[in-house]
């Protein structure tokens, strides 16, 4: 009906505004709980999120601003330790429905399974994070509408390696072109390409909107609603004023036309 068979959605930044006002909040209760002074600003937060993982965002950070702690014998015991309770920290913040899905998320993914289009998470996020989202934030039985969730440490290098993706295709048993990718950052971008998913959307935030999309077939704020038109950012949105499978389905044509 719409030219490929498959959704995979990235899930920060993405399918929520989950980094500035969540993990960002986490990860500082998580330094306050063991007595460390250190605090993450929006705006460092910002420069931390190069860094993909949150085991590998604390290793950066300590690199980069905590020399002392960088030689202690336990460090990856000590950032596993932090790391876990940051996310404690942020399943009880998902708990308390702090963090809504963004506009037109519950809508395309209604549209998805209505049209039998299949569903599926890329995520560097730990993988427990995805389930509390969109049961908190979408439903009980929203994590049941996704066949896949890839997320987290199941794969051995993390985004913008294409790793994540690879393995959501595989589990999918679809072929990149098949399927349509839905990303929020550069870093996403080039995990996605390098997968070989070229029907690709952006749709930015606060954080990423002055990242480097080339690749990406669309660039948008977002995916809008019928009362909430879309900025168009990198890309044609033929007909539509937001993001809903006719307009995924044109954007897919378009990127295979000229194969
Ligand atoms: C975003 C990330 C994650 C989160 C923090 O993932 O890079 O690391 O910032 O989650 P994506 P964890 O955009 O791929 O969804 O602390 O659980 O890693
Ligand atoms: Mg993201």
């Amino acid at each position: 009906m719409y030219g490929f068979d498959a959704l995979i959605l990235d899930v920060d930044g993405t399918l929520a505004d989950t980094e500035r006002d969540g993990h960002r909040c986490a990860f500082n209760a998580a330094f306050a709980e063991v007595g460390l002074d250190w605090i993450w600003s929006e705006d460092l937060y910002g420069e931390l999120l190069a860094i993909t993982g949150g085991k590998e965002r604390i290793h950066h950070y300590i690199e980069r601003s905590r020399p002392a702690f960088a030689n202690r014998d336990d460090l990856d015991h000590f950032v596993a330790d932090l790391h876990r309770r940051k996310t404690r920290h942020y399943l009880e913040l998902l708990g308390r429905g702090q963090l809504p899905l963004r506009v037109g998320v519950m809508r395309l993914l209604r549209q998805a399974r209505g049209a039998g289009v299949r569903l599926a998470v890329a995520t560097t996020t730990t993988p427990e994070n995805v389930g509390t989202l969109l049961t908190c934030s979408g439903g009980e039985d929203v994590p049941g509408w996704f066949e896949v969730i890839a997320a987290g440490d199941v794969v051995p290098a993390k985004k913008p390696a294409p790793d994540i993706f690879d393995l959501a295709l595989d589990e999918l048993g679809l072929p990149a072109h098949r399927c349509v990718a839905v990303e929020d950052s550069a870093n996403g971008v080039r995990s996605a390409l390098g997968a070989g998913l070229r029907a690709l959307l952006v749709t930015v935030n606060d954080y990423t909107k002055d990242q480097d999309f080339s690749g990406a077939a669309l660039v948008t704020d977002g995916l809008g609603d019928p009362k909430c038109p879309v900025k168009v950012l990198q890309g044609t949105l033929e007909g539509s004023e937001y993001i809903d499978l006719s307009a995924l389905g044109a954007m897919h044509r378009r990127v295979y036309a000229a194969d």
